[in-house]
């Protein structure tokens, strides 16, 4: 009896973590103004809703991107500690108006419970000096979702509308996984309200709705074409993640 609830225990300590993992891209603000002329950003790969964080190791690619054109942001980041593990950070700012990208591809992470290697392509957006141009243009990600919502400005309640692409064509029936950054340490009614779990239609169009303030994480997931070699020599599936954060807001008096 004894060991069984043991064992119990243990599988669920084990068994816990394993809800779903998020690159995570995330600015003080997604808005910048000539008061706020620049932001923090934080990279992480972590259990957004769980606040339990995983190990980051630094990215392979770290880039903005505005008006088309791609500033590579890889030197400008430093070693830092999201949810007490291993993340980066970096300063940005903002010298002109625009709608500005930032995306990480991290390097493929080998994760032995799931027997695949993860590759979460992660984005944000900040709207720089009030500007509303091309913030439904590609970042130039291997997979990505494109906001049809526009992808700041936002109440909590609204819905975001996403299309999922992978090399640049809609990913029909796509699965999205999302999760709120549980930052103020809210309780799940029941496990299944930490990832949550949407379809894209024939189209690769899929939308959400965030009926909290604050950072929400859509990952659509695909099986990349092509393997990895994992520690053990044989060669592993790769999990790619289109990652995209928005934030929303609560009503202001
Ligand atoms: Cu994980």
């Amino acid at each position: 009896m004894r060991t069984t609830i043991l064992t119990l225990i243990a599988f669920m300590l084990v068994a816990s973590p394993a809800f779903a993992h998020f690159g995570m891209v995330i600015p003080d603000s997604n808005v910048a103004t000539q008061k706020t002329r620049s932001s923090n950003l934080e990279l992480s790969f972590s259990h957004p809703f769980e606040m339990v964080g995983m190990t980051l190791e630094k990215p392979k690619q770290f880039f903005a991107v505005v008006n088309g054109k791609k500033t590579d942001l890889l030197p400008t980041l430093s070693e830092s500690k999201v949810m007490n593990e291993k993340a980066w950070k970096t300063t940005f700012r903002f010298k002109r108006p625009g709608v500005y990208q930032f995306a990480m591809e991290p390097t493929p992470y080998w994760e032995p419970e799931e027997d695949c290697f993860i590759i979460h392509y992660t984005k944000t957006y900040v709207a720089a000096f009030g500007s509303e141009e091309d913030w439904d243009a590609p970042a130039g990600l291997p997979t990505e979702i494109i906001p049809l919502t526009r992808p700041y400005g936002l109440y909590a309640g609204s819905s975001f509308t996403g299309q999922v692409l992978r090399n640049g064509n809609p990913v029909p029936n796509a699965e999205v996984e999302y999760e709120f950054y549980n930052k103020e340490g809210f309780t799940a009614p029941t496990e299944h309200h930490i990832t949550m779990v949407t379809k894209a239609d024939s189209n690769g169009v899929f939308t959400i709705t965030c009926p909290k303030a604050g950072w929400w994480g859509f990952a659509a997931l695909t099986t990349a074409d092509y393997t990895i070699t994992a520690p053990s020599g044989k060669e592993k599936p790769v999990e790619l993640g289109a990652v995209t954060w928005i934030k929303v807001e609560d009503f202001k008096k």
